[in-house]
């Protein structure tokens, strides 16, 4: 009996996938189909897969053409399965065609060819789509538009910006339609994306969401946890989705870091620490008292993600050291103290720290290095080091494709509730800014 393999993601199945299976089937007696999981796919850069694993094996097997069905999930695992398969043909599309010749040493390597005139690509991009406009044209939109082209389902359409000129100067590069007023950019969207400095984030979501548009807004949300609470409650009236792009609540590997530890692995946790620091020029705007500037207001939403992630949000005691210079924080320490756990974090805008992530329980630690709110590596270790594990993700791009890839999910499916940072978690992360903005147990150093 002849056996032939053949691979593939098969998102939406079409006529060109049918042609191949049809083709690969003839070319022996029994057909092997193995089709990726969506973690593999997500780790080879495949991001807009629209159908999950179980839904692809489905239509494969619908097809009546496939005597087996295998799932792929890491790279290099054909050549396993052509020795333990006992394969006599691998067989592939023409878009393929060189790449796999090292297959050869252990079987036939065919190459059929690719029906044109048709893809997943093309039927993806035919399904709804989600217009986003931007507010704010500064560095983290620049990096958002092309990992928005990363995913399925969305589109960046226009932008705003009340400088006109750095507006205009934002379209041309990016090839996009640029708003005259904000009350444009909200009519030409299905959903806005606020990226503007934040002491303004609170005026144009709140906008937005008046108007009936969904709000992906960056970090930090707003700086009031009462502002943060209206701002949910008006969505949920107005039944759009809100969610804070705080891009590492939604990267692989900070996900799966959560998961793993509370299953236990490392004990009861006792201790988080954090840090984020980033050097910034004197001048700039994140240094301004009169915009709200300083380091617990740039960045404390960040190390405040893994404290709430592990021990939630009701700490007993919220304390800050600061180091002031020209009436704001240039550095501070914050310490959170919970019933059965501590927690604390640095953040520096004029003062420069390691930039890991440590969480300690009573059997080990995770030891995430910096920068490890972008990680895509982290250790688990314990006092017998021959039990330590290190873990690898994907962490593609930028990363922010798995916070828009979260966004329009929630949209299509009309999932108003963000679980992966949930809207407690932002009020509170606004509470933490409030506490600090009034002094409440500020120290200073
Ligand atoms: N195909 C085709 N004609 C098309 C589209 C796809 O012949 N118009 C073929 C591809 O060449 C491939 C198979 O259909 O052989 C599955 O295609 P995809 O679902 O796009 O999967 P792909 O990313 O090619 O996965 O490691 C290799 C992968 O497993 C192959």
């Amino acid at each position: 009996m002849k056996k032939v393999i053949t691979y593939g993601t098969f998102d939406l199945l079409h006529e060109g996938h049918l042609n191949l299976l049809r083709r690969a089937k003839a070319l022996g007696d029994y057909l092997i189909v193995g089709v990726t999981t969506d973690s593999f796919d997500l780790e080879r850069g495949k991001m807009n897969t629209v159908q999950s694993v179980t839904e692809r094996i489905a239509a494969v097997l619908a097809t009546g053409l496939a005597d087996q069905v295998i799932i792929e999930e890491y790279k290099g695992q054909k050549l396993e399965d052509i020795q333990k398969y006992d394969v006599d043909i691998f067989a592939i599309g023409s878009d393929w065609v060189g790449k796999f010749d090292y297959i050869r040493e252990f079987c036939e390597v065919v190459y059929l060819p690719r029906t044109e005139g048709i893809s997943s690509t093309q039927l993806r991009e035919n399904l709804s789509c989600v217009r986003v406009g931007i507010v704010g044209t500064g560095s983290i939109a620049s990096r958002f538009v092309p990992e928005a082209a990363e995913v399925n389902g969305v589109k960046v359409v226009s932008a705003f910006n009340p400088d006109p000129e750095l507006c205009a100067d934002f379209c041309r590069s990016f090839s996009l339609a640029q708003a005259g007023t904000y009350e444009q950019l909200l009519e030409s969207s299905d959903a806005v994306y606020v990226a503007s400095p934040h002491y303004t984030h609170y005026e144009y979501v709140k906008q937005a969401i008046e108007a009936g548009r969904h709000v992906l807004c960056e970090t930090p949300f707003v700086l009031r946890s009462d502002r943060a609470r209206e701002l949910y409650e008006l969505s949920e009236s107005r039944g759009v989705f809100l969610m804070v792009a705080h891009k590492t609540a939604y990267c692989p590997a900070f996900v799966h870091l959560v998961s793993l530890l509370k299953s236990g692995i490392i004990g009861d946790i006792v201790d988080v620490n954090a840090s984020v620091t980033t050097l910034t020029d004197e001048n700039s705007d994140k240094l301004a008292s009169s915009h709200f500037g300083g380091s617990v207001t740039e960045n404390a939403c960040f190390p405040l993600l893994p404290v709430f992630k592990f021990f939630g949000t009701d700490w007993k005691d919220l304390r800050f050291y600061s180091k002031v210079r020209n009436g704001v924080d240039i550095y501070t320490k914050g310490i959170l103290l919970y019933d059965n756990a501590v927690a604390s974090f640095q953040v520096g805008l004029g003062a420069k720290t390691e930039g890991n992530l440590v969480v300690s329980g009573t059997r080990g630690y995770a030891y995430v290095p910096a920068p490890w709110w972008r990680t895509d590596y982290f250790e688990i270790r314990y006092e017998d080091q021959n039990q330590n594990k290190k873990y690898f993700y994907p962490f593609a791009g930028e990363g922010l494709r798995y916070e828009i890839k979260d966004f329009v999910g929630h949209i299509a499916a009309n999932d108003l509730r963000s679980y992966r940072l949930t809207r407690e978690e932002n009020i509170r992360m606004a509470d933490v800014t409030d506490a600090f903005l009034n002094k409440i147990q500020v120290f200073q150093i």
